[in-house]
């Protein structure tokens, strides 16, 4: 009770913060896009992750407005950092399972994103596989709805391999990428089993022009089998953490 009292205030207040985790071009080593992960910069719990209030906002309602709000930090940025990478920079955002982009919410969201300039930027926005189900079994089409309202938004699979997803979903959707969970990525490059799925996940993909992303990356050995194994894209602690915006900034200034 007491933390959904504050998060109110810490919405109207500007203390969330969205916070940005380098995803590195594994051929090139080039950051080349990036992830949001919001933070709660809390008066005096200190920096708070989404697990800690998350639940609440889902509770309370206030899942939309976060949501919104989060998109709206990434166009921003998106287009910003078109100075730094000359297009404009590719930005995953995570949508909430509780929430995901119903109509009402597409036709909520249209004038602001069309104003603040979202088909100029190049968002991606991560669905859990429990989220891509619901909506499939629903035979509501995210992105057949979001152009009927003339928004381009892209759309990518979070936490891959995890949990339980339909295969029809993948058929069905264009998907931009699949991001492979890091519970799966911290056993690669082990010569085990987990390497041949690995292998067998990026093959699929790749069959269906879909491109794979490593979340969670470590060490230098797993990077090395995600290179030879034709990996994509790598996120995770042996490149950094996630940065506050000034610092994810620097970084791709020195980076390009
Ligand atoms: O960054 P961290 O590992 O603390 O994130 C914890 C969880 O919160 C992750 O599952 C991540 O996907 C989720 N998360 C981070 N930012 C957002 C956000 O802006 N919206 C939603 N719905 N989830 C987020
Ligand atoms: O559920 P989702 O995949 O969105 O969660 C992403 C979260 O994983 C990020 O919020 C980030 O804090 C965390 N993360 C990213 N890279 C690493 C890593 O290398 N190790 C660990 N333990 N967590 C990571
Ligand atoms: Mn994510
Ligand atoms: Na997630």
């Amino acid at each position: 009770v007491q933390l959904r009292r504050e998060l109110d205030d810490a919405l109207r207040e500007h203390q969330l913060e969205v916070y940005y985790q380098p995803i590195i071009d594994i051929r090139t080593g080039v950051i080349s896009r990036a992830e949001a992960l919001l933070r709660w910069n809390h008066p005096h719990r200190g920096l708070l992750s989404p697990n800690a209030f998350l639940g609440i906002t889902e509770q309370s309602g206030l899942t939309d407005s976060i949501t919104a709000y989060v998109l709206e930090q990434a166009v921003t940025r998106s287009l910003r950092w078109r100075d730094l990478t000359d297009e404009a920079f590719p930005i995953n955002i995570n949508e909430s399972p509780a929430s995901f982009v119903t109509r009402s919410l597409v036709d909520q969201w249209r004038d602001r994103l069309t104003e603040i300039g979202l088909n100029e930027s190049r968002i991606t926005m991560e669905l859990t596989p429990a989220s891509l189900n619901n909506i499939h079994a629903s035979g509501f089409n995210p992105v057949r709805s979001l152009g009927l309202a003339g928004l381009r938004l892209h759309l990518a699979i979070d936490d891959f391999g995890i949990e339980p997803f339909s295969l029809l979903a993948l058929q069905e959707f264009k998907l931009d990428s699949i991001k492979i969970d890091r519970e799966l990525i911290s056993n690669a490059g082990q010569g085990g089993d987990a390497d041949r799925i690995l292998e067998g996940i990026i093959a699929m993909a790749h069959a269906i022009d879909v491109q794979v992303v490593a979340v969670g990356v470590e060490s230098a050995g797993q990077l090395q089998f995600l290179s030879q194994a034709g990996c994509d894209f790598a996120q995770g602690f042996l490149f950094s953490r996630p940065l506050h915006p000034d610092a994810f900034e620097a970084l791709l200034d020195r980076n390009r």
